[in-house]
């Protein structure tokens, strides 16, 4: 008896859609006008900023968005539904009451939320999986999470960086990650997990209210459309992460680095001196440091959020031009 012939294997296209991450365009989003979306986070709304500047920066950063042609979209999960896109009214909900209402809700923590009907702010995890599962494929934020310092001590890394590795093909615009990491772990983890890293107008990795962390990017761009032609590539290719762009805040606002340098010694200090850790460690920082630098860590992480959310604005409109 002949043998039968052994079937070829059907080969798979590289960029074979994923169930969560590859939708081609938003087909989830209520009120969806057609103009390309960008997902801003809350988390910096409800736990990030303090009152009233948290409503101000995420009405600048709607306005930024829409600026450069793009619609803003702020997700939340308000009574236990995710909600892409907040009403003013809603935001200043959230912008007022805070951490006193809202929780802080991960990736991990999504399903609680609406299992359990929660008002929470999404971080940057959270987010970003909600946004993609709808099609939106561009986020914008403050600074990423990453890996915290003392780490050998006490591991603590942050969820953002294995929503990253998942998010193929995904655009989180940021000012680097928070100045409060230990940024060399955090690099490396990048490295690890696939994570592409592209500097805007910049070689150095920013290090949020700072301009610059001393550390290099991979790759640097100066143009919208040549992010476009990175993001495009990484999706033809099927390559499993996100790809991260990175925008040092503006010169006239960025914190000098001596005077960021102690605030953040101290805030340290404070919060190893409290026993501050897990999902309170962030906020915490960032009130410390604004108290230490008398308000200017405040006006430098409004300036770069916005800023962000208007790089993001233009990357989504170069990417509905190219098709992708
Ligand atoms: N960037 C800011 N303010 C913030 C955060 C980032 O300018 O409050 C939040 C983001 O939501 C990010 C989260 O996802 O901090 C990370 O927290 P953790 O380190 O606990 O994972
Ligand atoms: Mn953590």
């Amino acid at each position: 008896m002949k043998p039968s012939p052994t079937r070829p294997p059907t080969p798979t296209p590289m960029d074979e859609p994923d169930a969560v991450s590859d939708l081609g365009a938003p087909t989830d989003v209520p009120g969806w006008t057609g103009s390309p979306l960008v997902a801003l986070e809350s988390t910096l709304i409800a736990q990030g900023l303090p009152w009233p500047d948290n409503l101000a920066t995420a009405l600048e950063a709607q306005r930024a968005v829409a600026e450069s042609g793009a619609e803003g979209r702020t997700l939340a999960i308000l009574e236990g539904k995710p909600r892409l896109g907040l009403s003013v009214e809603e935001l200043e909900g959230m912008a007022r009451r805070g951490s006193s209402r809202f929780r802080k809700a991960a990736r991990r923590d999504l399903a609680a939320a609406l299992a359990l009907g929660w008002d929470a702010a999404t971080t940057v995890s959270a987010t970003l999986f909600l946004a993609r599962r709808a099609g939106i494929r561009v986020m914008a934020t403050g600074g990423l999470g990453g890996v915290h310092r003392g780490w050998t001590e006490r591991p603590d890394l942050s969820g953002d960086l294995l929503e990253l590795a998942d998010a193929h093909g995904c655009v989180v615009v940021c000012s680097g990650f928070k100045s409060i990491l230990d940024l060399p772990a955090t690099l490396e983890a990048l490295e690890t997990l696939g994570v592409a890293l592209v500097g805007y107008c910049t070689d150095d990795l920013p290090a949020f209210t700072e301009r610059s962390s001393g550390l290099p990017v991979p790759a640097r761009v100066e143009t919208p459309d040549q992010i476009a032609k990175i993001v495009r590539a990484h999706r033809t290719l099927g390559l499993p992460g996100a790809i991260v762009v990175v925008q040092p805040v503006d010169q006239a606002v960025a914190l000098e680095d001596r005077l960021a340098r102690e605030a953040l010694d101290e805030a340290l200090i404070d919060a190893e001196r409290q026993g501050v850790h897990g999902a309170a460690l962030t906020p915490f920082l960032l009130g410390r440091l604004r108290d230490r630098t008398g308000g200017a860590s405040l006006i430098a992480n409004r300036r770069l959020i916005v800023d962000n959310a208007r790089l993001a604005g233009a990357i989504a409109v170069a990417l509905a031009g190219t098709g992708t």
